[in-house]
C-alpha cells in the first residue's frame, strides 16, 4: 500500500549518497521531491532525471542549511508558492578528519556541529510549526550508529549523531499532543562520499574504509526510510538502526567476505 502518493518531501543533502537515493525512491513513488543542497549542477540534474523518469515535478533549491537566514527565506517561499511541506528529511550531513580530541581541529568541529546539529535544528524550526498547525507531517533524521556508540577518533562527528538522537527522541515528547511523527534511521557504513569528504577528497584513504567490506549501499538506507514513511499514522517508529550485515557495531567489521547478492523477485 502506497500512503504517501501526492506528498511533498524536502530532502537535504539530495546531491549525493543516502539523500540521492530517498530522491529517486519518494521520486518513485509519487511523492514530489524538494531536493536542497550546495551544489546547483547536481540538484538541477537530478530533478530533471526525476522529472520524466517518474512523473513526479521535482523542485529543487540551493541551500547551506547551516544557513539560518537561508533557511528560513526557503520556508517562506515555498509557502508563498503554494508549496505545503508533508515530509521533511534532515539527511545533510558529514563528518571531518579522524583526529584525537585532544589534536582536533576548531574548524572541523565547527562544521560538524553547524551542519548536523544546527542544521537539523534550522530546518525543523522552519518547516515542522505548519506541520503541528496542520496536525499531521513526518520528520525524518538521519543519525547513524555513531548516535549510539562511539569509537576511538570519532569524538566530534559521534557527539554530533548522539545530538541527533537526544534531538528526536526529545521532540517527540513535544509532539505527544499532534498527529506529527518524528524519527531517526541511523545507518552503519554505507557506500557513499562520505569518506572522501572526512578525508578532505584523499581517494585512497577514503577507499580504504570500504575495502573488502559488503557495505550498505545509499538505496538500502532508502529503503528504511520509505518503510517509516510509508507506516499507518497510527505507527511512529521512534528509531531503526540499519547496519550492513558484516558490522555489528562501528568497529565490529568483518571483511573479505564476498559481496552478497541481492536477489528480486
Ligand atoms: P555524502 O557525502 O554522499 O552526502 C552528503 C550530502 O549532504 C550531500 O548531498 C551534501 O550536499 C549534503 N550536505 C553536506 N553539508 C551540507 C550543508 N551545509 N548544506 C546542505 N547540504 C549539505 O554522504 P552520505 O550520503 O553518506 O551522508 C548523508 C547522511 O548520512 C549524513 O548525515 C551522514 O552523517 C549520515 N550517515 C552516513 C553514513 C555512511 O557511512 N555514509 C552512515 C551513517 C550516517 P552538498 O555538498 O551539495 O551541499
Ligand atoms: C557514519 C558511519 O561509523 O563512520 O555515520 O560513524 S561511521
Amino acid at each position: 500500500m502506497n500512503r504517501i502518493r501526492g506528498r511533498t518531501a524536502v530532502v537535504t543533502g539530495a546531491t549525493a549518497g543516502i539523500g540521492e537515493a530517498c530522491a529517486r525512491a519518494l521520486a518513485e513513488a509519487g511523492v514530489r521531491p524538494v531536493l536542497v543542497g550546495r551544489r546547483t549542477d547536481r540538484l538541477e540534474a537530478l530533478a530533471a532525471e526525476l522529472r520524466p523518469a517518474t512523473g513526479a515535478e521535482a523542485l529543487w533549491h540551493t541551500l547551506d542549511v547551516r544557513d539560518r537566514a537561508g533557511v528560513e527565506a526557503f520556508a517562506r517561499r515555498l509557502k508563498e508558492d503554494g508549496v505545503r511541506v508533508d515530509i521533511l528529511i534532515n539527511n545533510a550531513g558529514l563528518a571531518r578528519g579522524l583526529d584525537l580530541l585532544h589534536e582536533g581541529s576548531h574548524r572541523d568541529w565547527d562544521e560538524m556541529i553547524d551542519t548536523n546539529i544546527k542544521g537539523v535544528l534550522n530546518m525543523t524550526r522552519a518547516l515542522l510549526p505548519a506541520m503541528v498547525a496542520r496536525d499531521e507531517g513526518h520528520v525524518v533524521n538521519v543519525g547513524s550508529i555513531a548516535g549510539h556508540a562511539t569509537y576511538p577518533r570519532g569524538n566530534v562527528y559521534c557527539a554530533t549523531k548522539h545530538a541527533v538522537r537526544a534531538l528526536t527522541e526529545s521532540a517527540n515528547l513535544d509532539l505527544v499532543d499532534t498527529g506529527v511523527r518524528m524519527s531517526s534511521i541511523d545507518p552503519g557504513l554505507v557506500e557513499t562520499e562520505f569518506s572522501l569528504v572526512r578525508f578532505r577528497g584523499d581517494r585512497e584513504r577514503a577507499g580504504r574504509s570500504y575495502d573488502g567490506v559488503d557495505a550498505l549501499q545509499p538505496e538500502d538506507v532508502a529503503e528504511a526510510v520509505m518503510y517509516v514513511l510509508n507506516a499507518p499514522p497510527r505507527v511512529n517508529v521512534l528509531n531503526m538502526v540499519v547496519l550492513p550485515t558484516v558490522q555489528r557495531s562501528p568497529y565490529l567489521i568483518s571483511r573479505g567476505r564476498p559481496a552478497s547478492a541481492d536477489a528480486e523477485s
